[in-house]
């Protein structure tokens, strides 16, 4: 189910290309745009996506952080209407995952993953998420973003039900979505959490693409974390650093989904990033290198590395990158000329 290219958006490129092409021979002012979005395309398909150290299956989880950090859901498509529906199916599971030597965590999850799928859409399109509760207790799905009351989730829905929720992508920009049973601390703690792109009708510059969320783990019930991860697993991108490549656009998907703590930073060393704030703007608007995010925020950070080598991000307040929120990034020469 789950894709890192979209065919239909590929085809849809095509297309755009053959448009702009006849743009393009009509001259005058309307050129400089039409080459400048087809110059957009044509870098989309260079982008380099460099392979990471894998380690193989994590007992407990789906997926591997590295693996989910570029696999975006763009669900089955289907036409209805005259419109694009995008139908995603999620399972409320349980199951147990090794953080660290000394702690063993029962998780709820969707789809047997911490965080859960990384939705994506195209603002307009209508989105169909079919949720199974199988987890044995209570859940919801609450997406961030427009929607009617009804599809808000904030209604229980009990173990062994099935509820679907469905609402237009709008806006455009980074969403979330989470469970919101009370404690929803408790409820989003253990994992029932996840990220929803929607992309703008015009596309991004092209980029190498990666979502990342911050969560704490309560491993012993006392309402405070006592770990910390990105992307689901405490310290793993500084075993496993993820490769990009040097003189390369990245684009960062962050969120911050630490209950319990008020706010935490994300800092990237040796660096600037640019800021678009809930990625609601076509384009970021400042330049930083720590960004401090309240639950529930989230941005897109743009940057690429000038020199290669190992590079450190974490949260600011040490203690929680020393407790796990912490990844390097590895940047490697380019050997474009
Ligand atoms: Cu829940």
């Amino acid at each position: 189910m789950s894709k890192s290219v979209e065919p239909e958006k590929l085809a849809s490129s095509r297309r755009q290309i053959l448009k702009w092409g006849l743009l393009a021979g009509v001259g005058g002012a309307g050129t400089l745009a039409a080459f400048s979005q087809l110059e957009k395309i044509k870098l989309r398909s260079s982008v380099t996506v460099l392979p990471s150290t894998h380690t193989g299956a994590i007992s407990g989880q789906a997926s591997t952080p590295l693996t989910m950090l570029r696999d975006f859901d763009y669900g089955t498509v289907t036409q209805e209407k005259g419109r694009t529906v995008r139908e995603f199916r999620v399972e409320a599971q349980t199951s147990t995952i090794k953080l660290d030597n000394a702690h063993t965590f029962i998780t709820w999850n969707l789809n047997g993953r911490v965080p859960g799928p990384t939705f994506r859409a195209t603002e307009g399109d209508r989105i169909r998420v079919i949720f199974y509760n199988r987890a044995g207790h209570s859940h919801s799905l609450h997406f961030h973003g427009v929607h009617p009351a009804e599809m808000d989730g904030v209604k229980p829905i009990r173990n062994g039900k099935i509820m679907i929720y469905e609402f237009d992508a709008e806006p455009f920009g980074v969403q979330l979505y989470h469970c919101h049973v009370a404690p929803v601390t408790r409820h989003i703690g253990k994992g029932l959490y996840g990220m929803f792109i929607i992309d703008p009708k015009d596309l991004r510059p092209p980029a190498d693409e990666m979502m990342l969320i911050m969560a704490g783990y309560d491993v012993n019930d006392d309402k405070k974390n006592e770990l910390y991860a990105f992307n689901g697993l405490p310290h793993y991108y500084m075993h496993h650093p993820i490769a990009i490549q040097q003189n390369q656009l990245i684009r960062l998907y962050v969120l911050n989904m630490i209950e319990f703590d008020a706010a935490v930073t994300f800092h990237l060393h040796a660096n600037m990033f640019k800021v678009n704030r809930a990625g609601r703007s076509p384009q970021p608007s400042e330049e930083t290198d720590v960004i401090t995010m309240g639950t529930a925020e989230r941005h897109i950070l743009e940057f690429s590395y000038r020199y290669p080598g190992k590079y450190m991000f974490h949260p600011h307040q040490d203690a929680i990158a020393e407790a796990g929120c912490m990844g390097l990034f590895d940047v490697v020469e380019s050997t474009k000329t």
